[in-house]
Order: structure tokens, then C-alpha cells, then sequence
């Protein structure tokens, strides 16, 4: 498998894969750098990526964005939800699961699908997308999502991708992967070396804008290396803000003009959005642009216009959290803005003048640079991260930390053991502890056992989120008769990708070697008073995190490539419906030209009628009809004309084979 790196955004997600010693981009089926991050659901399929967005505005009801926003979210967020309801126009619904979903039309009938579904649709179709381009097969992917992202959200990622038949070897946070890119690629990054420990790292801070989330990052750089020293976010600020306050306002400005209430039409409604888009952009450059949609209800065409200066006083709000994400990652990474060399700009809405001369002022004045690229930075660092666990493809080692959000407990039940002090839990993971990170813990144990893992702090994450994260059961104990009790030895791992497990668990026994020979090394001789002890069983672990069972995994995964092949025969349909109208088209025209020496009055005749007939069939009854059905006429034609063609090639033949002749002589 090719690697791969997906840049799961909320409006765009873009694909990189390396290839020929280098990282690239891959570019979809109407050649675009970037995919719309959206599923529309029609009578006969699906349109995903571009085919979404091009019937989004004929198909509201039925198309669904937002993905990575209703992805693992649960039903109980209430909040959250309503905010992802304004911008969604499919319904969204609670899963049996407790999930969220929609209720859509697909086939002719309602049905409902779960986020993970929606975005596991996402996926799959990006898989074809890249193995198209590249004609290489895909499996192997690193999905990145923003660092709020909570062990729900990052199993449902992973739930999604198998259920797309990808394997998510790693999930990384987005600004994660484009510090790495960043490191990858700068030439003058300060070397560490056992001679040069003294070596200040370079610091730069990474700031991500996109369509709905924010995010500062504060990284340390050395050669080959990088540490997320602090990230800040706000989840709720982005590009979609902005069209929101421009649309609203062209919603109120169009009650009195025009006497329509365009919020009361989600079609009409959207187009003002999409207009309110591209709107903005042009604001980026100019410092005022006209706005006009025709015919956008009622058949009225609404035109206005907008000032750079009004649309800043629209967002003032908007503009006044600008501060917040840095502050947060500045103060988690105890560090001054002083200390920063650079500052890197990703992620489309830090084009915006006015957020970029907050942030000027915000890192006083220093330069705001874009030298990694802005938008897809973060697809590029994935594909790398994607090729280091590829065992077929090499490339240079790199190493790269993260820092824990969320301070983690692991929980386990008392048992009867005259064990002075017995501790039940222990806070293995704090906030802002590097990740990944082991942590090797050591407890007696009389039986079987099993462990919970929470958050730790209620407050550090938000009020509807589960505090309990995984149940882990550790089987296969056994006692000998005079034992009262065994230590257990559990590997504990916060791993980079956000997920808190036990990795491995073992009984231990006393060293036997140490029984036999004490206290000949010097190694052993400040604690010859303690035993020593070495792993002596593995013990069976097992696992109830958020990912949903295997059962379900296969059912539903089924489901998508059922959905998958029918997307695939309505469109190898279309394309035997062209290519018999090609054909007839192509027949005629040679029965009047190429085949005339060769064809009969009679058979023109008869083919000419037939033409005639297939052309009226495909404008009525076969507007509609069945793949195979198209290449049942299409064979019966080319049956009757194959003959008057075999004379024509036969001719030519002749004609070449005379033309060779004389050539010779
Ligand atoms: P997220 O990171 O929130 O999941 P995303 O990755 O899809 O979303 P990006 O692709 O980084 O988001 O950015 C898309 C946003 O940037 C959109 O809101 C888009 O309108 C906005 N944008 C792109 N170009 C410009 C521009 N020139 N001026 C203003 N906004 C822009
Ligand atoms: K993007
Ligand atoms: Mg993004």
C-alpha cells in the first residue's frame, strides 16, 4: 500500500502520498488539490466529494457537511449539536448507539445513518480518489484531526476508516502534522548532539484557521526532531463564522428590499451562503465587492454590495477571540511570546486581513510567514508520519512528541490483600505530560482483575463529555497454594494518536538468577536487600473502548461496499448509455459516408429504421433503463452493422496492402 495522508477537514480534505523519494499531493477526479468534505444521497446514489457539492444546491435536504463537526458526537452535547444543526440541512438524529446521525432520502426512502457511517463514506470515497490517481492500491492512511478531538472522536475516526476498508495505522492532531512538515522541510533547524547539548531548539508558533476551528500550536524545533510544547484552540472559530455573519446579514437587508425571508428557504438559503464565500474571499484582496443571486426565490434576483471595513464590524465579535487560541498554547507551554522566532500561517481563514493584523499585534509585530504551504501542509506531514510505519518504504527517521490535553486516571477494583496503603487509582497521564509516553506499574494482585480508565478532571474537558473512557480486563492469574498474592506488572501507554491503553500485562516472579549467584555485580548491590523480579506469565488483556465491535465493524463495513457497488453500477450504467448513444450517432453518420460503397439499399434501410428506433427508445423508455439493457441493444445493433463494417476494414485492407505494393516496386 501506497502511504497516505488524509487532511480531514470541515469544508476540504486533501490526500498526499510519497512517492519517488518525495511527498505529493494527489488531485481528484476533476483534478482539484483539494476534496469537499460532503455526502449528498440521491434516488439512485450517493455523490460524494465534488459530485456532493455540485448537487448540494438542487439537494439540500439530502446532502450532509459538517462531518468532522458530527463525527463520535454523542447525542447527550446538546449544544454542540444545535450549533451543527444550523449548518447542516439533512436532520440530525440520535443513532441507537446514542450517537449522532441523519435522516435522509436515499433509494426512494428515508434511511439513517450514523456520523461515523457518513464520514466511513467520506473515506472510501478518497480511497478510490487515490487509487485512481496514483494506481496504487490503498490501505495503509494517517487520518489528522484538530487536537480538541476526545478519545470518542478519535475511535470514531478509526471505526470509520476500517469501516472504508483503510487501515488507520496512526491519527495525528492537525497542527501536529504540519509542525512535521515544517521540520521536514527546513534546511537551518539547530542540531542537538552529544556535543552540543547546550543547543537552543528554534520555537515557532503554528497557527491553524480553517473553515470551523482554530488552533495554536507552539512547537520546539531541532534537526530531525520536533515537541509540541503547547496547544491552544477555540472549536468554534472559523472561515463558516464568517460567511454565517455576511449571509445573516444580507438575510435582514433583503426582508425590506426585496420583501422575502430568505432564512424561511434552506435552498435559497444556502445559495446566499455560498455567495456570502465567495464574497469573503474577495474581501481578502479588495476592500469592497458587489453580491448578486439570481432568481435566489420567488424568482426575484437579489444584488447588494459589501465593504471590507462593514464585514470587520460585522465579525467585531469574532475578532475579539482571535487572542485566545495563543494565549492558551503560550501559557501551556510556559512561554512568553518573546521567545518565539517564527510564526507559520495555515488553513484559509488566516487569510483574512483583519485576523492576520490581530495576530500581528499579537506577536508584536513580528513577521507572519506562510513558508510551509498553507493548505496542505497538514495532508503532507500525515503521508510522512504514514510512510515511517510503511515496511517497504524508507525514510529518514524523525522524531516528534505531542503533549497530553486531558489528565488520565487508570482505576482498578480493591482486592482482598493485606497490602498496607492499597491504592485504587493513580493519575498515570497529567494534562500537558508528553505523549506518547509508557508508564510500567507494578500491583499485587489476588485473581483476575480489571482497570478503568477516566478523565481525571471533570473540568478540563467539556460538561457533556463521558468521563470514563476504556474498561480493560486482565485475565490468567493464578496463585500457587501458599501465595496470597502475585505482582502484576502492566505496561500503560498514552499513545500519540490520543488513545490511553494498557499495552501488556505480566505476572512477575523473583529473578531465579539472582537466588543462584547474589550480589556479584555492582549493578546489584544497592538494592540486594529487595528482591529482584523478571515477567513471568503474559496475561490475557482485553479492551472496551469507544470502537464499536468487531460484529458491527463487519455489518456495517458490508453496508458501505454494498452502497459502494451500487454507486459504481449507476455509474458504469451512465457510461453504457453514452456509449450506446455514441455509437448510434457514429453509425449514422458512417452510413452516410465510410460504408456507402459497401452497403446495400436494403440494408440501409433496415439499419437506418433500426437507428431510428433505438435513438426514440433512449429518449423514453431507455432514458432509464438497466446496465444491462444498454449493452443488449448495443450488441443487437453492432450485430447488424459488423458485417457492412468487415467489408469496409476488408477494402482497406486492400487499399494499404496495394499502397505497400507499389511503394516497393
Ligand atoms: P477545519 O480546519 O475547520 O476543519 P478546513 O480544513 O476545511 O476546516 P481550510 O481548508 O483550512 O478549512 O479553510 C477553509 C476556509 O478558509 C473556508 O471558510 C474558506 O472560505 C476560507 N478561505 C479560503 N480562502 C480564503 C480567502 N482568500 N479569504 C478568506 N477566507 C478564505
Ligand atoms: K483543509
Ligand atoms: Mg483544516
Amino acid at each position: 500500500s501506497i502511504p497516505v495522508g488524509i487532511d480531514f477537514g470541515n469544508l476540504n480534505s486533501i490526500y498526499a502520498v510519497t512517492r519517488n523519494k518525495g511527498i505529493d499531493i494527489v488531485v481528484n477526479e476533476v483534478s482539484n488539490r483539494s476534496t469537499p468534505t460532503i455526502v449528498g444521497f440521491g434516488e439512485k446514489n450517493r455523490f460524494i466529494g465534488e459530485a456532493g457539492k455540485t448537487k448540494q444546491a438542487s439537494n439540500v435536504k439530502n446532502t450532509v457537511g459538517s462531518l468532522k463537526r458530527i463525527l463520535g458526537l454523542s447525542f447527550e452535547e446538546q449544544s454542540e449539536l444545535a450549533i451543527e444543526q444550523n449548518y447542516v440541512d439533512a436532520q440530525l438524529i440520535k443513532t441507537q448507539e446514542d450517537n449522532v446521525g441523519v435522516r435522509v432520502n436515499y433509494l426512494n426512502q428515508p434511511q439513517e445513518f450514523s456520523s461515523t457511517q457518513l464520514a466511513a463514506m467520506f473515506f472510501s470515497k478518497s480511497k478510490r480518489t487515490i487509487e485512481d490517481e496514483t494506481k496504487a492500491p490503498v490501505t495503509d492512511a494517517v487520518i489528522t484531526v484538530p487536537a480538541w478531538y476526545g478519545e470518542k472522536q478519535r475511535y470514531a475516526v478509526h471505526d470509520a476508516a476500517k469501516m472504508a476498508d483503510l487501515n488507520p495505522v496512526n491519527i495525528i492532531n492537525e497542527t501536529t502534522a504540519a509542525a512535521i512538515t515544517y521540520g521536514l522541510f527546513k534546511p537551518d533547524l539547530p542540531v542537538k548532539s552529544k556535543d552540543t547539548p547546550e543547543v537552543k531548539p528554534r520555537i515557532v508558533g503554528i497557527i491553524d484557521i480553517g473553515h470551523s476551528t482554530y488552533t495554536c500550536s507552539i512547537i520546539a524545533f531541532y534537526q530531525n526532531e520536533l515537541k509540541v510544547l503547547g496547544t491552544g484552540y477555540d472549536k468554534h472559530f472559523g472561515g463558516r463564522n464568517i460567511d454565517y455573519a455576511i449571509a445573516n446579514h444580507f438575510v435582514e437587508e433583503f426582508k425590506s428590499k426585496y420583501k422575502i425571508d430568505i432564512s424561511t428557504n434552506p435552498k435559497a438559503f444556502n445559495r446566499i451562503v455560498a455567495s456570502s464565500e465567495k464574497l469573503k474571499k474577495v474581501l481578502s484582496v479588495n476592500t469592497s465587492s458587489s453580491f448578486s443571486v439570481e432568481s435566489v426565490m420567488d424568482d426575484i434576483d437579489v444584488k447588494s454590495e459589501l465593504a471590507r471595513e462593514d464585514l470587520e464590524e460585522m465579525i467585531s465579535p469574532l475578532l475579539s477571540k482571535v487572542s485566545g487560541p495563543v494565549e492558551l498554547a503560550l501559557n501551556q507551554a510556559k512561554i512568553s511570546v518573546d521567545k518565539i522566532d517564527s510564526i507559520e500561517l495555515i488553513g484559509g481563514t488566516t487569510r483574512v486581513p483583519a485576523i492576520k493584523q490581530q495576530l500581528s499585534q499579537l506577536f508584536k509585530g513580528r513577521p507572519l510567514a506562510s513558508t510551509i504551504n498553507q493548505d496542505e501542509a497538514i495532508a503532507k506531514g500525515a503521508a510522512f508520519v504514514c510512510a515511517t510505519h510503511s515496511p517497504i518504504v524508507r525514510v529518514r527517521p524523525y522524531k516528534f512528541q505531542d503533549i497530553n490535553p486531558y489528565s488520565v486516571t487508570y482505576e482498578w477494583e480493591r482486592q482482598d490483600i493485606s497490602e498496607p496503603n492499597e491504592i485504587t487509582s493513580l493519575e498515570v497521564f497529567p494534562k500537558d505530560c508528553p505523549i506518547p509516553s509508557t508508564k510500567i506499574f507494578t500491583l499485587p494482585r489476588s485473581g483476575d482483575f480489571s482497570v478503568h480508565i477516566n478523565y481525571t478532571n471533570p473540568l478540563e474537558v467539556s460538561k457533556s463529555t463521558n468521563q470514563k473512557l476504556s474498561r480493560w480486563h486482565i485475565h490468567g492469574i493464578s496463585l500457587e497454594e501458599d501465595q496470597e498474592s502475585v505482582p502484576v506488572e502492566l505496561r500503560l501507554r498514552s499513545e500519540i494518536s490520543g488513545f490511553y491503553i494498557i499495552r501488556d500485562a505480566y505476572t512477575l516472579k523473583q529473578d531465579p538468577s539472582i537466588t543462584e549467584k547474589p550480589n556479584t555485580g555492582e549493578k546489584n548491590h544497592n538494592n540486594s536487600q529487595k528482591p529482584k523480579y523478571v515477567r513471568d506469565k503474559r496475561l490475557n488483556v482485553k479492551s472496551h473502548t469507544f470502537a464499536i465491535s468487531h460484529k458491527a465493524l463487519k455489518e456495517l463495513k458490508k453496508i458501505e461496499e454494498d452502497m459502494i457497488k451500487q454507486d459504481i453500477l449507476v455509474e458504469e450504467t451512465e457510461e453504457r448509455k453514452n456509449s450506446f448513444e455514441e455509437y448510434i450517432y457514429n453509425l449514422r453518420a458512417k452510413l452516410e459516408g465510410d460504408y456507402v460503397p459497401f452497403v446495400s439499399e436494403d440494408e440501409k434501410e433496415k439499419l437506418q429504421s433500426l437507428l431510428l428506433q433505438e435513438e426514440d427508445w433512449l429518449y423514453e423508455d431507455g432514458e432509464d433503463a438497466s446496465k444491462e439493457e444498454y449493452m443488449t441493444r448495443h450488441d443487437a445493433l453492432s450485430e447488424l452493422a459488423d458485417p457492412i463494417r468487415r467489408r469496409y476494414l476488408e477494402s482497406e485492407k486492400q487499399k494499404q496492402l496495394a499502397k505497400d505494393a507499389s511503394n516497393l516496386s
